[in-house]
C-alpha cells in the first residue's frame, strides 16, 4: 500500500478547530500520514486570539529540516506564516521539496484579529505565491493579494486568473464564504474555469473553515489527484464539515473534522 505524507507549516490553536491541528485532523480523516512545522504558537479560542507567539526563524528551519531530512512529505501546505522574515526563511526549501505546495493565504482569523502584520502582504505576493501548486484565498485576502475591490462572480474569475497569470501560482481558488448570497468557489487552473457550488449552512460556526478546505486539497493533492479533483474532494469534506456543526465553544465554533464520514463522499 502506497503510504501518502503532507506537511503543514502554520500556527497553533489550542482549541484544535483551526491551525495546525485542524490541518493534522483533516490529514488523518482523509488517510493521509500528517506532519506539522510551527510556526507561531497562538492562545486562542471560540472567541478570539488572547496571545500570539513567534517562533524563532531558527527553530522554524531546524523543525523543517529534520522532517524533510526523514520523512519526506508527498505534499506540503502553508498556512500562518506571520512575518516576511518567516516567509523568506521558507523559500529555499519550499523550492527544494518537489511536491504539490498548498498556500493557504492567512491574513485574519475568523474573528477579526490579524494574524499577519502589515508589512507581510507584499511579502506574500513575492515569496511564497509564485511557488504555489494553488492558492486558496477568501475574498478579502484575494482582494488584498491583487489589490482589487470583488463583489461579484466575474470579479473573482478575474481575481483567480490574475493570481495566476500575475503572481505566477499555477492555480487559484476563490472561496465564496465570505458571500452573503451563495457560497460558490472560483477555481481557475489549467487555463479553465470552474465554478464550485454548495447549499449555504446557516451557522456561525465557522472557526478553521479555511484551513480545513485547504488541508483537504493537501490531502488529495499528496495522494496524487489532479488539482480539480483535489479541489472538488475539499469543497465537499468542508460543505459536511460545516453542515454536521459541532456547537462547540461559547464563540464561533469549530467545524466538525468527521462530518464527510456521516454522510460519505462522491468517488470515496
Ligand atoms: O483559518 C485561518 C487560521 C490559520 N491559522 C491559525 C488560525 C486561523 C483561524 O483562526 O487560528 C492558527
Amino acid at each position: 500500500m502506497a503510504i501518502h505524507t503532507a506537511l503543514t507549516i502554520a500556527g497553533t490553536d489550542p482549541t484544535g478547530g483551526a491551525g495546525v491541528q485542524a490541518d493534522l485532523k483533516t490529514f488523518q480523516e482523509r488517510e493521509v500520514f500528517g506532519m506539522s512545522v510551527i510556526t507561531s504558537v497562538l492562545a486562542q479560542n471560540t472567541t478570539g486570539v488572547q496571545m500570539i507567539n513567534h517562533m524563532p526563524l531558527d527553530l522554524i528551519q531546524a523543525q523543517l529540516d529534520s522532517v524533510l531530512t526523514d520523512i519526506p512529505p508527498s505534499a506540503v501546505k502553508t498556512g500562518m506564516i506571520a512575518t516576511p522574515e518567516m516567509m523568506e526563511a521558507l523559500v529555499d526549501r519550499l523550492q527544494a521539496v518537489d511536491v504539490p505546495y498548498i498556500c493557504d493565504p492567512v491574513m485574519i482569523a475568523k474573528s477579526g484579529d490579524p494574524l499577519m502584520d502589515e508589512h507581510s502582504r507584499k511579502s506574500l505576493r513575492e515569496t511564497l505565491v509564485p511557488l504555489a501548486t494553488i492558492v486558496t484565498p477568501n475574498i478579502p485576502e484575494a482582494s488584498d493579494l491583487i489589490e482589487m475591490k470583488i463583489e461579484t462572480v466575474a470579479d473573482m474569475e478575474k481575481a483567480a486568473k490574475l493570481i495566476v497569470n500575475e503572481l505566477g501560482a499555477k492555480a487559484a481558488v476563490i472561496k465564496g464564504g465570505y458571500r452573503t448570497d451563495h457560497s460558490t468557489d472560483v477555481l481557475f487552473s489549467n487555463q479553465t474555469m470552474t465554478h464550485l457550488h454548495a447549499d449555504r449552512t446557516n451557522t456561525k460556526h465557522l472557526h478553521g473553515t479555511g484551513c480545513t478546505f485547504s488541508a483537504a486539497i493537501t490531502a488529495e493533492l499528496a495522494k496524487g489527484k489532479s488539482i480539480e479533483e483535489a479541489v472538488s474532494i475539499g469543497k465537499a469534506f468542508i460543505t459536511d464539515a460545516i453542515s454536521y456543526t459541532l456547537n462547540l465553544g461559547s464563540g464561533n465554533g469549530p467545524t466538525n473534522h468527521w462530518g464527510f464520514r456521516l454522510k460519505g463522499l462522491p468517488g470515496k
